[in-house]
């Protein structure tokens, strides 16, 4: 049978490690692009040249032209700035939409069929720009920040707790910024909730609450811990493997319910605006989204984050003054 072909869009830290993943997971053939020359010829053939010690049969391509992804089945876009120290992921919005613009016309032209996963932040206002510029079907195009916002939770519960990660389930819902949405009352560690767990540990319910919203605080604010330790460029490794998780699902018509940046017409009271919600990922792409009852206080954490989202997503025909029209519809 053919193999899968997966394109990558930005060949940068996160490009890097999602061609590392994709060869070595054989989920297909990958072609990264990127506007600087050499710069992904280079990654790839340093990749291409361990397929014998990582013994993977995929074929690997770098390019800077956009014909080179015809064909593919899965994009994932990673082109775009990251954030300097200090700087938070909105502040990105005038730069990586005019990027997010050209590369969305390129998809649209060269790769009308595939499935497209945003990595590129301000992640909920990429993906937006990326499905009216493409015009794919909403459920072949979806964001990359839940499965990472969630991973980071569970890791900080995980440590508190000491018990293996593999263990703790919980989801993170909402835009990719500051107001994201930890969702603390389904948090559990093999069906045992967390915060049972924390008020064994600490016998006391107020001293378990405070160090839940610390652990929900550190979630808000990692992205910007490992830019302000790192000094010069944004987490990689990580939403490298989230988004690599979500190909997969789709690839391999799993059918996983992870937390997608995808397109809401009422769920959870929102209507036409992307952010991040619990979605069935299979060959369908975001095949259905998993609503549940939200009680009042995340309901209104959750309307907060929506709101940041929207008025992201206002300012964009300022910035892309050409495509008014299309963004208001
Ligand atoms: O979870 C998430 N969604 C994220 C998102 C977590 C961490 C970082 N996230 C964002 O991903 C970050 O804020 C950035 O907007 C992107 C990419 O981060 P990365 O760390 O990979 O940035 P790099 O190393 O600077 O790589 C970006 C590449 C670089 O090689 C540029 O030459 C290229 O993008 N680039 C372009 N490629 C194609 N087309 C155009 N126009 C273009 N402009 C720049």
């Amino acid at each position: 049978m053919k193999r899968a072909k997966i394109a990558l869009i930005g060949g940068g830290q996160i490009g890097g490690v999602l061609a590392q993943l994709c060869a070595q997971r054989e989920l297909g053939d990958v072609v990264m692009f990127d506007i600087v020359e050499g710069l992904p010829q280079g990654k790839m053939l340093d990749l291409a040249e361990v397929a014998r010690m990582d013994q993977f049969d995929v074929e690997l391509k770098g390019t800077n032209s956009y014909a080179d992804i015809a064909g593919a089945n899965i994009v994932i876009i990673t082109a775009g700035l990251p954030r300097k120290p200090g700087m938070s992921r909105d502040d990105l919005l005038g730069i990586n939409a005019k990027i997010m613009k050209q590369v969305a016309e390129g998809i649209k032209e060269h790769a009308p069929e595939a499935f497209v996963i945003v990595i590129s932040n301000p992640l909920d206002a990429m993906v937006t720009l990326c499905q009216k510029v493409t015009g794919f079907p909403p459920e072949r195009v979806f964001g990359q920040a839940g499965v990472l916002d969630s991973s980071r939770f569970c890791a900080f519960i995980a440590w508190e707790l000491g018990v293996s990660v593999r263990d703790v389930n919980a989801m993170v819902l909402g835009g990719h910024g500051d107001t994201m949405v930890p969702i603390v009352r389904y948090a559990n560690v093999n069906g045992i909730p967390v915060m049972e767990q924390l008020e064994r540990k600490y016998g006391d319910k107020a001293k378990a609450k405070e160090v839940m919203d610390a652990m929900v605080q550190r979630t808000k604010m990692a992205g910007g811990e490992v830019v302000k330790l790192l000094g010069n460029g944004s987490a990689f490794y990580s939403p490298a493997s989230s988004a690599i998780a979500m190909a997969e699902a789709v690839l391999r018509d799993q059918k996983r319910v992870l937390p997608v940046c995808a397109l809401l017409r009422g769920e959870f009271g929102v209507d036409n605006y992307y952010v991040g919600v619990p979605c069935v990922l299979g060959d369908g792409g975001v095949e259905r989204i998993v609503e549940f009852e939200l009680d009042a206080e995340e309901q209104a954490m959750f309307d907060n984050s929506v709101n940041a989202v929207k008025k992201l997503i206002d300012e964009l025909p300022t910035i892309l003054p050409e495509m008014a029209d299309i963004l208001k519809s």
